[in-house]
């Protein structure tokens, strides 16, 4: 499918994109919907019936880990055979080609891993990986890759209860990564929003902090968001198909 964008948006954007000497980029998971990943808040943001609201909260898994685990567990095999789309590379690229040198930062809310699949580089992942653990007990984190665990999975060093080394609802961002995503927004020239309904808090709160720095905000979602009246320019699309156009535009502009 080929969304008509307006060749004139694609333009100015890649004007704004081309002009920055420093680009953020915040992603949700609206990047990976392309590639078969749900989202939180569409119409198949269900599990079993529950909100995500319902099942990632420390007091969910208080209350019934093992719930909590064949959530995760079905998330982590789903990852099994999904890849990164058209909008990963494209984001990918950008780095490589347009902004070396740590001159980009990639911040994004989803734990799925698939920018680093993409070959990204400055990457920070603000709200964990589905891959890792982290000991409810002594907090050693581990990469267990996307073998399914058990539904009460135990530490090997102290006997605790293993839970996924995700950001539920309530918690607090890992702070060295907040304060890199901090950084990056504030020192950016352009910050570019892409597949988040941005209303999740503290990550939509980088949105306002860029636009307040000075940056130009340039958002791609296939709908209008909580961003959008921040955004200096809005494009409305899926983010596999906009982004590569938006990649080539700048390579041509080269
Ligand atoms: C496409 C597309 C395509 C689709 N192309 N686009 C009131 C005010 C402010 C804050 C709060 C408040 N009440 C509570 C809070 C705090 C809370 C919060 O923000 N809640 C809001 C829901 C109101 N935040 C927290 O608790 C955070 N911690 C915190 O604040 O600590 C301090 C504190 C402590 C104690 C008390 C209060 C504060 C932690 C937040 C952690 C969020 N974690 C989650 C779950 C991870 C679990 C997991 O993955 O298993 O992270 S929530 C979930 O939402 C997930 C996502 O990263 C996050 C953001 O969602 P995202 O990525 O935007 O996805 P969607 O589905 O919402 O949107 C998809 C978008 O894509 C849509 O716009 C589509 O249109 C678009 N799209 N296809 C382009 N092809
Ligand atoms: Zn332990």
């Amino acid at each position: 499918m080929n969304v008509p964008i307006d060749d004139r948006l694609i333009d100015a954007a890649a004007r704004l994109i081309s002009g920055a000497k420093k680009l953020a980029v915040l992603s949700g998971a609206g990047i990976s919907a392309e590639s078969g990943v749900p989202t939180f808040r569409g119409s198949d943001g269900l599990w079993e019936g529950h909100r995500i609201e319902e099942v990632a909260t420390p007091h969910a898994f208080r209350q019934d880990p093992a719930l909590v685990w064949r959530f995760y567990n079905q998330r982590r095999a789903n990852l099994t055979t999904i890849q990164p789309n058209p909008g990963h590379h494209a984001l990918a690229d950008l780095e490589r080609r347009q902004f070396p040198d740590g001159r980009f930062t990639l911040i994004t809310q989803n734990v799925d891993g698939l920018h680093h699949a993409a070959g990204s580089e400055r990457v920070l992942e603000l709200h964990g990986n589905l891959r890792r653990t982290r000991c409810s007990r002594c907090e050693l984190v581990a990469d267990q890759g996307l073998v399914p665990l058990e539904e009460r999975p135990i530490c090997l060093e102290c006997g605790g209860l293993l839970r996924p080394d995700i950001v539920w609802f309530g918690e607090m961002l890992p702070p060295t990564i907040w304060e890199q995503a901090a950084i990056a927004t504030a020192t950016c020239d352009a910050f570019l929003v892409v597949g988040t309904s941005a209303v999740v808090y503290p990550a939509a709160g980088l949105i306002s902090a860029a636009k307040q720095a000075g940056a130009a905000i340039i958002e791609v979602n296939l709908t209008e968001t909580e961003a959008s009246e921040l955004a200096d320019i809005a494009l409305h699309g899926p983010s596999g198909e906009i982004l590569p156009q938006l990649a080539r535009r700048l390579q041509s502009s080269n």
